[in-house]
Parts: C-alpha cells; sequence; structure tokens
C-alpha cells in the first residue's frame, strides 16, 4: 500500500511519511492523537468506524471502497480561517479525479448532483489536520445517502486504484499548498471560482441555527460565500455553515 502510493508520489513532503491502519475510529482523530509525527505526515484507513463531518455529522466509511485519508500540517500559514485549507484541498481533489468533478461550496466535491467526496480541516494547537474522504470504488450506499453520495466507479463503471488516486491527489495538493503558502487564497481564488458550481444558484445557508436565503452571487478574497439576500449581500464564511440548493442538494 505505502509503496504503491510512495511509487507515484512526485513531490516531497506529503506522503514522505504514511501512517496506514487497516481500521480506525477516524483518520482526523488518529492524526491528532499522532500529533507529534512530523509535517505532511499522511494518515490512510481502508475502514473508518467514526468517519466524521463537519458539525457533528458522520461520513459512511465502508471498508475496501473508500479513500479515509488525514493530511498532518505544521507550518505557520498566511490562514484569516483554517477552512481555507479545505478549499484549497478541494480544488486539488477536482484536478486529481478529472471526471468533471465541481465544488458545491465549500467542502463537497460532487459530479452532476452528487456529493463524491467531503472535506474536514480542524486546528488542534498549533497544528492543522485537513482531512479528506473520497468515493471511489463504493457499489451503493445506505438509504439515507442514495439520493446525494455517489462514487467514481457509481458514475463510470470502472474501477480504481485507490492508492494511485490518493497519491495524485497529495501530488496536487502539495502543489496548491505551495501557492497557498507563498501567497494566501488568493493563488487559488481563480481555480476555486471556476470549479465551483454553488454560483449562480439559489441558496440557503444555515449558520448557527439562522436560515440565509438568497442568490450565491461570489466569493469573497477570503473564499466566504456571498450570498445577495434582499437584506443586502451577507458573505458567510465556511467553518460553521452548512449550504443547500433552494431547489436541491446543489
Ligand atoms: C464532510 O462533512 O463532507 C467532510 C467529510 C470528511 C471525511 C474525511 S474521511 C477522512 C477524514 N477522517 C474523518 O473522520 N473525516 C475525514 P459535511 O459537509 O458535514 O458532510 C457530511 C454529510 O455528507 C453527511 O451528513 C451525509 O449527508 C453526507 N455523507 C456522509 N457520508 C458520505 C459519503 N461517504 N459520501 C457522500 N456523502 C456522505
Amino acid at each position: 500500500m505505502k509503496k504503491q502510493i510512495k511509487n507515484t508520489l512526485n513531490q516531497t513532503v506529503f506522503g514522505k511519511n504514511i501512517v496506514y491502519m487497516r481500521v480506525c475510529d477516524s483518520t482526523n482523530e488518529l492524526a491528532k492523537r499522532e500529533i507529534t509525527m512530523p509535517h505532511g505526515t499522511v494518515f490512510i484507513a481502508n475502514k473508518q468506524t467514526k468517519g466524521k463531518g463537519r458539525l457533528g455529522r458522520s461520513w459512511e466509511s465502508e471498508k475496501n471502497s473508500g479513500i479515509y485519508m488525514s493530511m498532518l500540517i505544521k507550518e505557520p500559514l498566511p490562514l484569516t480561517d483554517v477552512s481555507q485549507l479545505t478549499l484549497v484541498a478541494g480544488v486539488a481533489v477536482c484536478r486529481a479525479l478529472g471526471y468533471d468533478t465541481k465544488i458545491k461550496w465549500p467542502n463537497d466535491i460532487v459530479i452532476g448532483t452528487r456529493k463524491v467526496c467531503g472535506i474536514l480541516t480542524e486546528k488542534t494547537g498549533d497544528a492543522i489536520i485537513c482531512g479528506i474522504g473520497i468515493n471511489v470504488n463504493t457499489k451503493s450506499f445506505p438509504h439515507h445517502l442514495s439520493e446525494i453520495a455517489t462514487s467514481l466507479y457509481i458514475e463510470s463503471g470502472e474501477k480504481f486504484d485507490r492508492d494511485y488516486i490518493c497519491a495524485l491527489v497529495l501530488n496536487e495538493f502539495e502543489l496548491l499548498y505551495n501557492q497557498f503558502k507563498e501567497g494566501g487564497f488568493a493563488e487559488i481564488y481563480g481555480q476555486y471560482f471556476d470549479l465551483c458550481i454553488t454560483l449562480g444558484h439559489d441558496v440557503v445557508a444555515t449558520q448557527n441555527g439562522e436560515e440565509i436565503c438568497g442568490f450565491a452571487c461570489g466569493i469573497s478574497p477570503e473564499g466566504g460565500l456571498i450570498i445577495d439576500t434582499e437584506e443586502g449581500e451577507v458573505t458567510v464564511s465556511s467553518g460553521e455553515v452548512s449550504v443547500r440548493g433552494m431547489y436541491g442538494y446543489v
């Protein structure tokens, strides 16, 4: 496993050190427990028993079918908000997967109207953990996800090598991460903007239990979603907001 990933890596930091587990609760939690590991360590599991989404939600993490990985970041970054790294990782996943993948702001990677990947970035002390879950060879999902989730296999009828895809994501992430480190979100802004399908749609953002309805009209320089509401423009930042299309999931 590690060897196959390492053979495809073409960068120097992310994935140089890999911690692989057959089963763990959550690779983000594993990374928190192993916080003394070096910068760039990647934690990968074949199955998660308590895969996490944002806001206390769960991430379905069946064995042998998806990529569940977390990257440990221990460098000072020009962040106005840790969730900006979620946006960087989102662009990296789209570049690695191709397949007409798009981003539903802030952290859902979708194909058509279904979610193929989710990203969860957490700060713990001075370190940041960026967790990525990708549905690769998943054949079917539990009932509650059947309308919103998809996998590369469901979309294409083909099975993919998870290690290879994992390495492609790490390669793309490291390239973008370096640009981000140098110049902040401005470096990624154009690519994120082009990939974001939320723009141009009516949306409902739920922030601290309050609903903000309006037209998604832009991305702020910090990566927030600008919503044109009846009361004027409101910018929501990605950490604590959930966004749904007014007429469906996207
Ligand atoms: C996310 O949260 O999308 C972030 C998911 C991050 C998962 C990775 S796996 C590696 C690392 N370790 C972890 O424990 N987590 C990270 P959020 O935007 O809150 O979306 C969660 C929602 O997505 C759920 O409430 C479901 O509706 C849906 N969902 C759950 N599992 C899914 C799956 N496998 N595929 C598509 N949608 C899913």
